[in-house]
């Protein structure tokens, strides 16, 4: 079994970004040994002090919306991935490089006369002050390396056009809670179905995969999975009719995380560890 799990209005409380309704589960999926994979829009850097405070640093992780993958030791192919990094990580990188991003935005923003703040252009205490995070987290936020966040500031017609004009320079367009981000051609779907790839390729047979998120960017990682959890947010969401396995959770947050868990793998929490691995 493999569990995908967004950050930011999923495991983490929107505003607080506490996670402590979904602390009961998160230990018991660790005591039978299923992975919980954090995916997300954060940054690889964000992902450090957050994997090590939730104990989840044997696990891998997608950050940045889908362009970056990070794999633990056991993840990786003893022959192929022979470039970890000091803490032991190897990287792999599925969408385009942001300094490719932020030039392109900028030609775009010209051309069309569009109206947005990317985050790169925002100060330190804008981003704080618009995300709640404090100043040592803001800082590692704005360490992007494959996606840009920015707030949208005109019309709906506007942002049609721009996504056309991206699209082809092939980059994408995506709202998260409260960013647009601008990525490569991947998603949060495209990077779990590699990751559900590479682990049928090292174990020979295909795990039950669960997702939860909140946002319109979970929507393809919902859609790429055997059960899907929808935590309730912000946002009026659509998830395509082939993917029946759908729960909509009643809670926000990481209570309707644990929620999501009651109802699929409910049983899980009484069986033995070796059932699941
Ligand atoms: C941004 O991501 C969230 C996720 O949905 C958003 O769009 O609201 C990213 O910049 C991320 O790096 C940051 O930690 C987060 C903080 O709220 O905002
Ligand atoms: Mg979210
Ligand atoms: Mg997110």
């Amino acid at each position: 079994r493999l569990v995908f799990s967004d950050l930011d209005g999923s495991l983490l409380d929107h505003h607080s970004y506490d996670w402590t309704p979904a602390k009961g589960w998160l230990e018991r999926l660790s005591a039978c040994g299923v992975p919980v994979i954090p995916v997300t829009s954060k940054t690889r850097s964000e992902l450090i002090p957050l994997r090590q405070a939730m104990e989840l640093q044997q696990t891998p992780f997608i950050a940045e919306n889908g362009a970056i993958v990070g794999l633990p030791h056991a993840w990786c192919h003893a022959r192929l991935d022979r470039d970890a990094g000091s803490d032991g990580l190897v990287i792999r990188t599925l969408g385009v490089d942001i300094g490719l991003i932020r030039q392109r935005l900028s030609v775009w923003r010209e051309r069309l006369d569009a109206s947005f703040s990317t985050m790169s252009e925002m100060t330190l205490e804008q981003v704080m002050e618009l995300t709640g995070l404090t100043e040592p987290e803001a800082r590692l936020a704005r360490l992007r390396e494959g996606s840009e966040p920015l707030i949208w500031e005109d019309e709906d017609a506007m942002l049609v056009r721009l996504r056309e004009g991206l699209r082809g320079d092939g980059l994408r367009i995506v709202q998260g809670g409260r960013f647009w981000h601008v990525t490569g051609e991947c998603d949060k779907g495209s990077a779990v179905g590699w990751l559900i790839e590479r682990f049928e390729s090292l174990r020979g047979h295909h795990p039950l995969t669960l997702a939860l998120g909140d946002g319109p960017n979970d929507v393809a990682m919902l859609e790429r999975v055997d059960q899907a959890v929808l935590i309730r947010g912000g946002h009026d969401l659509e998830v395509s009719p082939d993917q029946p396995a759908l729960y909509r959770s009643k809670a926000s947050g990481p209570a309707g995380w644990a929620e999501g868990l009651d109802h699929w793998w409910g049983p899980l929490a009484t069986e033995g560890r070796d059932a699941h691995e």
